[in-house]
């Protein structure tokens, strides 16, 4: 274990030189923040930038919270924290102004691209062929996003993670992403965003689990306009959070309270707090209260709007800066003079990391639009609208902040323009059109999914195997063997969830496997779905490979906000810099009652792009997704069908080894007449609905889709539509749900609708949720009487005389 420093600086034996040069350096560093916002806010004023968020009146409480931030630490933070970033080494100030101009190239921009807004942070986990790199010796931040709160969830995963490398004992080796678990997560937010449930759910959740995370609140007193007598309790985050304090057994949560201007005090807090929860893993919040906003919440209001003389007099006298400078007069650490020329230095070095950034960004740009322009006077040497083409080249030149989108809107107006004309240098033009749209799609849309070697495409499929004795089990005893056969072979898979340690699971997929494989590999969680998902971002974001499961598919909602505005933009967001290779499993589809019944695929898959989506329509297919997701690096959900588990399925002999690729349908039954395209408990739907229609000498064939995201990638479909020219997309959503998704698929991206004899259909559940017991699932869901019925009148249309009405 490293060795840890309890002293304050105050206390540490510096001789005064020391002392003093540490000061003055922190003192410069507030002074280069403080800057940075000023100018920033100058900068989209000015329209250079779009939009700017700072970080100004924070400066001083992020000094102190820098110095015990230590190589192997996390922050799970949000858009104030540019003092911190800048004081970690983990941004400059030219990454800051980069990102506030939008500069796509990683070099200068590494947090995101040029993807997010300003302020938002990230540390590259990963290199560029997605291998992990070594986070112990690296200051790290998991990538920012701009819901508030949203940063909570995962910096309970990330907290778990230190705990779980310091007491799981087959981790015990893992050295790359950490240090014996001595690492702690550094979570940040708004005094107005604890009012979000995130937030305290993952309070709780970290007092239960007792993680190192420290969460230090920001308490400027506002909520971009809204105070704090509209948030807040008592106006107090940590008075209401008072119950959650320590106790003499060391259950709970230590609370700090301290003055966000008070920079002798700050530095004592963190120091204090955090070496107690480094060494101690009991969590912390520091309550940093009396922050100020100087250019209020962001660049798109003024706070002189709303907040009262009084309160903007107060906030000019507290401002962190001006305290802190007083402090180093008073104790005679500096002149006033020393810190005026430490003010002009600052102002000086920011002017010029923006205007190196600003340059840079525009270099590019400016390159990109001279070589059109040359396209252009070639164009025109052999257009009759020269005169025209070249004022279009003039106008897009002199545009003083042209961006790409320019460059594209003159290519397009001049080819649009010449679209009669047939010379050689228009078809150079559509090739330069064509080459940048693909360079920009590149540049705006890349890394949705994993762009690595371990892809999850890239898996090769392995069938299941059959011993000539091969038993018939039930489905989660498939499953239950499964997971202890990974459990045994991946030292870094873990799973948990409600109900899923002692029991194994209300479905018994992990039943036993907590007392064979340890309390550390398996385990139960509260009721707290938003942090289950958090708590398997974080742990997959430092290496490990959790399987979170959400109990039913129906409490999805709970989480969706996770994994929609975090799990699937994580490597997009951080532009490739940053990847969580969880798996969410979970339960659904038809059961009992509105809510052990639901499918609510159509919303689920507009929200998680970048998230694969499998759903398989037995356990055999699901543990064999589950084999090809091990294999990969990206994250997964994946939704067994709720009434598979006593279903009898055979046990394959190569239960670790075999897998289902993504993305390939699978053709379940052959037919010539129709096809039906469907997935998870549908199938079986179809299947019985197959039978019927073969009584009556119509022959369908059956489509499971196994993944809606990736959906099909080698266009199999409409192969078999090409031989049935007739379809039906069948599920258990709502009627425009994910059986409208699966119609513009294959209709549209296939183009399969010119081989359609008659027209498609959809068939889908009721507009309601599904009512209880057996007859409510017939009412609500398809049945196969249902989807018999609409096969035949399919095939009535067309051939009336075979197929006469049936009433
Ligand atoms: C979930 C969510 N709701 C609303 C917003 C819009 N919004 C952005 S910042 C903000 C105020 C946050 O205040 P606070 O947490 O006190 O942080 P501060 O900006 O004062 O540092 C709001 C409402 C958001 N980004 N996310």
């Amino acid at each position: 274990m490293k060795k840890q420093s309890k002293q304050s600086m105050a206390e540490k034996t510096l001789s005064f030189k020391e002392f003093r040069k540490e000061i003055l350096a922190d003192f410069k560093l507030a002074s280069i923040s403080r800057e940075a916002s000023l100018l920033g806010r100058k900068e989209v004023l000015t329209g250079k930038a779009k939009f700017g968020i700072f970080g100004d009146g924070k400066e001083v409480a992020q000094l102190a919270m820098a110095k015990v931030f230590q190589n192997g630490d996390f922050r799970s933070g949000y858009y104030r924290d540019q003092t911190f970033a800048l004081a970690t080494g983990i941004a400059t100030l030219e990454h800051l102004f980069a990102q506030l101009y939008a500069d796509d190239n990683i070099e200068r921009e590494p947090h995101s691209g040029g993807r997010m807004m300003n302020a938002h942070f990230s540390t590259r986990l990963i290199d560029e062929s997605g291998e992990w790199k070594d986070h112990t010796s690296s200051k790290n931040t998991s990538a920012d996003a701009s819901p508030t709160a949203s940063q909570m969830p995962r910096a309970l995963g990330l907290a778990l993670a230190s705990k779980m490398y310091r007491e799981s004992e087959v981790l015990k080796n893992e050295n790359r992403f950490s240090n014996n678990g001595n690492e702690v997560t550094f979570a940040t937010i708004g005094d107005s965003s604890t009012s979000e449930g995130h937030f305290w759910e993952t309070l709780n959740a970290a007092g239960v689990l007792k993680v190192p995370l420290a969460i230090s609140v920001w308490d400027d007193g506002y909520g971009i306009s809204v105070p704090q007598k509209y948030q807040t309790t008592k106006e107090n985050i940590s008075e209401i959070v008072s119950g959650f304090q320590t106790d003499e057994n060391g259950n709970g949560i230590d609370i700090y309270i301290v003055n966000g201007w008070d920079y002798p005090t700050l530095i004592e807090t963190y120091t204090k707090a955090i070496y107690k929860t480094r060494t101690t893993h009991i969590p912390c919040l520091i309550h940093v209260k009396e922050l100020t906003q100087p250019q209020g919440h962001s660049t798109s209001g003024s706070h002189e709007r709303y907040k009262s003389k009084e309160r903007l007099e107060w906030e000019r006298e507290f401002d962190c800066n001006k305290k802190m400078r007083e402090w180093i007069i008073k104790t005679a650490i500096a002149s006033s003079d020393e810190l005026d020329e430490i003010e002009n230095e600052s102002k000086k070095e920011v002017r010029d990391a923006a205007r190196r950034a600003l340059n840079e960004f525009n270099q590019p740009l400016k390159d990109e639009r001279n070589e059109l322009a040359n396209l252009l006077e070639q164009v025109a040497a052999q257009s009759e609208f020269a005169k025209i083409i070249l004022q279009k080249k003039d106008e897009l030149l002199q545009m003083p902040d042209a961006i790409r989108k320019d460059a594209l809107i003159t290519a397009r107006e001049i080819l649009l323009i010449t679209r009669h004309e047939s010379i050689s240098t228009r078809e150079l033009l559509i090739d330069w059109k064509n080459e940048y749209l693909k360079r920009c799609n590149r540049i705006y849309t890349s890394q949705l999914t994993s762009e690595s070697k371990y892809a999850a495409l890239n898996v090769t499929e392995i069938k299941p195997q059959y011993d000539e004795n091969a038993i018939y089990v039930n489905g989660f005893e498939v499953l239950n063997a499964f997971f202890d056969f990974q459990l045994s072979n991946n030292n870094q898979l873990i799973a948990f969830g409600e109900d899923v340690g002692r029991i194994g699971d209300v479905n018994q997929g992990f039943a036993g496997l907590q007392a064979k494989h340890g309390v550390h590999r398996v385990f139960d969680t509260g009721i707290r779905e938003a942090t289950i998902v958090g708590q398997g971002i974080g742990l997959a974001m430092r290496g490990l490979r959790p399987i979170a499961e959400i109990q039913y598919l129906d409490y999805l909602l709970y989480a969706l906000q996770p994994l929609s505005d975090d799990l699937a933009t994580l490597l997009y967001r951080s532009a490739g810099g940053q990847k969580a290779p969880l798996i969410i499993r979970t339960r659904g589809h038809r059961f009992e009652g509105i809510w052990h019944t639901g499918s609510p695929i159509g919303m689920i898959l507009n929200s998680i792009r970048g998230i694969n989506f499998c759903v398989p329509r037995n356990m055999t297919q699901a543990a064999g997704f589950y084999n090809t997701l091990l294999q990969s690096d990206e994250p997964a959900l994946v939704i067994e069908c709720l009434n598979g588990y006593r279903l009898k399925e055979k046990l394959p002999s190569n239960i670790g080894h075999f897998t289902v690729p993504l993305g390939e349908p699978e053709v379940i039954r052959n037919g010539e007449d129709i096809t039906i395209v469907t997935y998870g408990s549908c199938c079986r739907i179809a299947e019985e609905a197959a039978e019927k229609a073969a009584s009556v000498g119509i022959s369908v064939e059956i489509v499971d889709v196994q993944t809606l995201l990736p959906f099909d990638v080698h266009y199999n479909i409409v192969e078999s539509i090409k031989k049935t020219n007739r379809v039906i997309f069948l599920d258990e959503d709502v009627p425009g749900g994910a059986s409208a998704y699966m119609m513009q698929k294959v209709l549209e991206e296939q183009n399969a609708l010119q081989f359609l004899d008659s027209l498609p259909k959809t068939i889908t559940a009721k507009e309601n949720r599904g009512a209880y017991a057996s007859d409510g699932n017939y009412f609500c869901k398809p049945n196969a009487e249902d989807v018999f019925e609409v096969v035949y009148t399919i095939m009535r249309e067309s051939d009336p005389s075979s197929f006469p009405e049936i009433g």
